[in-house]
């Protein structure tokens, strides 16, 4: 995809990392969002280095709508005119039940996993009908698809991703506009480390005798929605790793498994 202009939220890490890297790459011009300046820096030189990317940073806490209007409306030129807008910022913390956790950390997760995607959405995707053409890709979850202990807010942001997204896709049906659902299951990112409050161990614990994808994994199929030809609409996608059934059902290799430790890092 080359030349196309690529706005990523959440890149500093994990799966929007793993886009920015794949996107670059392919020899797209990616605009790059997150809170952390220096990571998104790190980020930029390496991928100017490696793959001679342009890279632009707009950092800026995607739940602040001023911050997130004012940047947008710095972009110039044509970094203004995003081909594809990639709503990758979420988090989960806690794994407390609904009657039991913090509203205040509740607040956190859903501003950030609907509200401010859907914000980025309404402030992107006008521009992308005005000029005729554009993908918004979603990063929703297996965790949309049907709730599971301990995760009653986080899926229920993930089921409203899902429902943001078919909804854009209905809106935007005349259009030649396309909208993508990538679901992903079992993930290694610092994503388990934030659900886990910290608790390196137990965010670990999540993998164990599992092999997860990764945030690269996950980027490659982000890439195959977004470089289909342009009359296919990868309207959805569940992605997990090969022993992963269910947000639930995992098959684990057991601690004395000869074969345990061709999937432990
Ligand atoms: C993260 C995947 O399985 O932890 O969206 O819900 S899961």
């Amino acid at each position: 995809m080359k030349g196309k202009v690529v706005f990523i939220t959440g890149a500093s890490s994990g799966i929007g990392e793993g886009c920015a890297r794949k996107f670059a790459s392919e020899g797209s011009d990616l605009i790059l969002n997150a809170r952390n300046i220096g990571k998104l820096e790190a980020l930029k030189s390496e991928l100017e280095q490696k793959y001679g990317a342009k890279v632009l940073l707009l950092p800026f806490d995607v739940r602040d709508r001023k911050a997130a209007s004012d940047a947008l409306a710095s972009l110039s030129g044509r970094w203004k005119d995003i081909d594809v807008l990639i709503n990758n910022a979420g988090l989960v913390i806690g794994v407390d039940k609904e009657f039991e956790g913090s509203l205040d950390e509740w607040d956190i997760v859903i501003d950030t996993n609907v509200k401010a995607l859907l914000a980025m959405t309404r402030m992107v995707v006008p521009g992308m009908v005005a000029r005729g053409k554009g993908h918004i890709i979603n990063i929703g979850s297996i965790a949309g698809d049907a709730a599971y202990p301990g995760g009653s807010v986080y899926c229920a942001t993930k089921a409203a991703v899902k429902a943001l997204s078919d909804g854009l896709r209905i809106d935007l049906v005349d259009t030649p506009l396309r909208v993508t659902n990538i679901k992903p299951g079992l993930v290694e990112t610092n994503f388990s480390v934030i659900r886990y409050r910290g608790d390196k161990a137990a965010a670990d614990a999540c993998y164990d005798g599992i092999r997860p994808l990764n945030g690269d994994d996950i980027a490659l199929t982000v890439y195959f929605a977004a470089s289909l030809p342009e009359h296919i609409q990868l309207a959805e996608l569940l992605v997990m790793p090969v022993n992963q059934a269910t947000a639930t059902i995992s098959y684990r290799k057991k601690i004395n498994d000869p074969d345990r430790k061709s999937i432990i890092k």
